[in-house]
């Protein structure tokens, strides 16, 4: 951080243009990244605030398909609900670009050129699936099958949502298409790779530049780097027909992979913004680049685009990707095919002109460090005993006072006691402290700096009583109020990057034009006699019965996903009993239990079998803590040929079952006289 920056770029993750904005969008990384904007902004920073929508890639495709239209009838919809649900948040990009505009064609298909010509690409011919029903090759998200690590049937050709691995589509044990249902078969096609294993070192490098990053985000890039044979080359061009068009020769019925145009869509979005400067910002090395984006995106945004920015080399690289991890909903996870999410669109439409409630509900809770858990409670507590109770208490007390004793004219201070001195260095001093978490992109404490400035005014007043004191003592009143009153101004403009709509209505209703940062940092900032606007509350109680209604809204989703069991896989195809009795599975229990170091879903469990003890690797730490599963009985595939995973030598599997949550738990024997080593069959 010690090297000058005059310009700073932040862009917001590009998101798919298949579906509404939910909370979760919000807090992983828009509301953090407009935090981190509208602060930059006020401090006078040269500022530009990048986003847009990802409208290709397979999910659009898959999308069309489920609704009968066109790829860019899809995009052209979400596109126009996404850009206006962020507007109505006060999300203040200044641009809202899209992927499917000619500028961004031409700029990723431009950039490829350069890559191609400079030999970056490796060509490699590889074995794809095909769907000889459907006649086409298949996106690794058409095929589904059973995850190789977990099991799990419904894992997709890139990926296992269950267990996290990243996947190949070769991977998966009975693969299915998901277009025709058929089996896909392998035939042979020609792509371009972008060979990671070779760039790995300079990537290397380059990320132990940034050990100042957020420690999530810099472990995930240590593992992605360290993990098995280290980074391997990337397809960037896919056989698909939806996409940017690969530009060379024998790029044909091919075009670029989604995330190789998508980081890309920042620079056509910059060219949109800036048609005459905005080489500046992305070529400059007194410019900063800073990617806001959602934990399932880091490896993209820390690896590869860096990479294609290295190779192409004009470009500087990002200085910092403060990456979110998830936000939760009333303790699972957020899930548009479930309908388990809160949707913006809908929240503006129950709860009208309480934006910055939500904000402030989402930043306080940001899931920064971990995980978070959105509830309902939270919600109400949040806005009743914070917004209410503090803050709006505060300003609304200051106001109606100033009202009642002096017809709305703030009245000047005539003598400081001690007291009122503390209270105005701690005014002066906010802002800094404020500025400090905000620069180190932490957002949570940067809030509950703001919300203390509140607090110290509320004290303040509930210390000194003005409303009794008017009787005895008038002249010490008018200082009172006015400080009150330097408060709810700093307040203003401080509550503007989190609070954007109240710090709006405070302005007015103090009869101010809006201030920058530099002048919270004093405490005069209105004026004696100058008049204020009649008071308004900022914020109203939410009750019992709205959070009540909302909590019925998901129990409904609930409902509608147990009916319809959505998560049930199809039969596998048939078998043998012969095939069955080569699986030895029996019962065992676990005797100890520890996480496996640097991973999140690793768990390293110590098994008696009845007739060994054996270490097993389980991909099951978010579903159980370790100290809770001594004693578990489980069922334990047991002659499954020995696997290294993290460096542990794992000694067969144990069998889990989905329960309506999605979440694994084991299937073990119901009856505690079994003995260890009895065989399942
Ligand atoms: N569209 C993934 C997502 O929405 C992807 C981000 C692109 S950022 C360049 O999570
Ligand atoms: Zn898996």
């Amino acid at each position: 951080m010690s090297k000058k920056f005059n310009r700073t770029l932040v862009t917001a993750a590009l998101p798919y243009a298949n579906g509404p904005v939910h909370i979760g969008h919000l807090a992983g990384c828009y509301l953090p990244a407009d935090i981190y904007v509208r602060y930059l902004r006020s401090v006078g920073n040269d500022v530009k605030f990048i986003c847009g929508s990802d409208e290709h890639g397979v999910p659009i495709t898959i999308k069309a398909k489920k609704e009968g239209i066109t790829p860019q009838q899809v995009v052209d919809k979400y596109h126009k609900l996404m850009s206006d649900a962020f507007k109505e948040f006060g999300i203040s990009f200044d641009i809202y670009s899209r992927t499917s505009s000619k500028t961004h064609h031409k700029t990723a298909a431009d950039f490829f050129k350069v890559l191609y010509e400079k030999n970056s690409f490796t060509e490699q011919i590889t074995e794809q699936y095909y769907d000889e029903e459907a006649k086409q090759f298949l996106a690794d998200r058409y095929i589904v099958g059973t995850c190789p690590k977990c099991s799990n049937d419904n894992a997709y050709g890139d990926q296992c949502e269950k267990c996290g691995s990243s996947l190949n589509p070769t991977d998966l044990i009975n693969p299915k298409s998901t277009l025709s249902g058929s089996k896909p078969v392998l035939k042979q096609t020609k792509n371009w790779f972008l060979p990671l294993d070779k760039l790995q070192p300079k990537i290397k490098e380059y990320i132990e530049q940034h050990k100042d990053w957020r420690s999530t985000v810099y472990g995930q890039c240590k593992s992605w780097l360290e993990s098995g044979d280290g980074l391997q080359p990337r397809a960037m061009t896919r056989d698909l027909d939806w996409g940017v068009p690969v530009p060379v020769n024998g790029g044909e019925g091919k075009v670029l992979y989604v995330w190789f145009d998508a980081p890309i869509g920042y620079i056509s979005a910059t060219k949109d913004l800036l048609p005459n400067n905005w080489e500046d910002y992305w070529k400059k090395d007194d410019s900063r680049l800073i990617h806001f984006i959602g934990k399932d995106n880091i490896v993209f945004h820390c690896i590869i685009f860096p990479s294609m920015l290295m190779e192409h080399g004009e470009f500087i690289l990002p200085d910092n990707v403060p990456a979110n991890e998830f936000l939760n909903l009333e303790g699972e996870k957020i899930s548009t095919s479930r309908n388990w999410a809160v949707w913006l669109h809908e929240y503006l439409n129950e709860f009208a002109n309480m934006q910055d409630v939500l904000r402030y509900t989402l930043c306080s809770n940001a899931p920064e460090t971990k995980d978070n858990d959105f509830t309902w409670k939270d919600f109400q507590t949040k806005n009743n005993s914070e917004l209410v109770a503090i803050l709006g208490n505060f300003i609304n007390r200051t106001l109606v006072l100033t009202h009642k004793f002096y017809e709305g004219k703030v009245p000047a201070a005539n003598k400081y006691t001690k007291e009122d001195l503390l209270i105005l260095e701690e005014l002066a001093n906010a802002p800094d402290k404020i500025s400090k978490s905000i620069e180190q992109f932490k957002f949570r404490d940067a809030i509950s700096e703001f919300m203390n400035v509140a607090r110290l005014g509320n004290k303040y007043l509930a210390d000194t009583e003005p409303w009794k004191l008017i009787k005895t003592d008038e002249e010490r009143v008018k200082t009172i109020m006015n400080i009150a009153l330097q408060i709810s101004t700093n307040i203003a403009i401080l509550a503007e990057p989190f609070l954007p709509f109240t710090s709006v209505k405070l302005f007015q209703l103090l009869n101010l034009n809006p201030l920058k940062w530099v002048s919270s940092k004093q405490t005069n900032n209105i004026a004696a006699e100058h008049k204020i606007n009649k008071d308004e509350l900022l914020f109203a109680k939410v009750e019992d019965d709205i959070i009540l209604k909302q909590l019925q809204k998901l129990e409904e989703s609930k409902k509608n996903n147990q009916s319809t069991l959505k998560n049930v896989s199809e039969i596998k195809t048939e078998t043998t009993f012969d095939d069955f009795s080569k699986m030895d599975i029996r019962t065992a229990t676990i005797l100890e239990a520890e996480r496996v170091p640097k991973t999140e879903k690793l768990l390293k469990l110590t098994l008696d079998t009845g007739i060994d003890k054996r270490t097993v690797v389980s991909g099951i730490a978010q579903f159980y803590e370790p100290e809770k599963i001594i004693g578990q009985k489980v069922c334990l595939l047991a002659n499954l040929a020995p696997r290294k995973i993290k460096g542990i030598e794992s000694k067969g599997m144990i069998l889990m079952a989905e329960n309506t949550k999605g979440e694994l738990c084991f299937v073990s024997p119901t009856n505690t006289e079994f003995n260890n080593g009895s065989e399942v069959k």
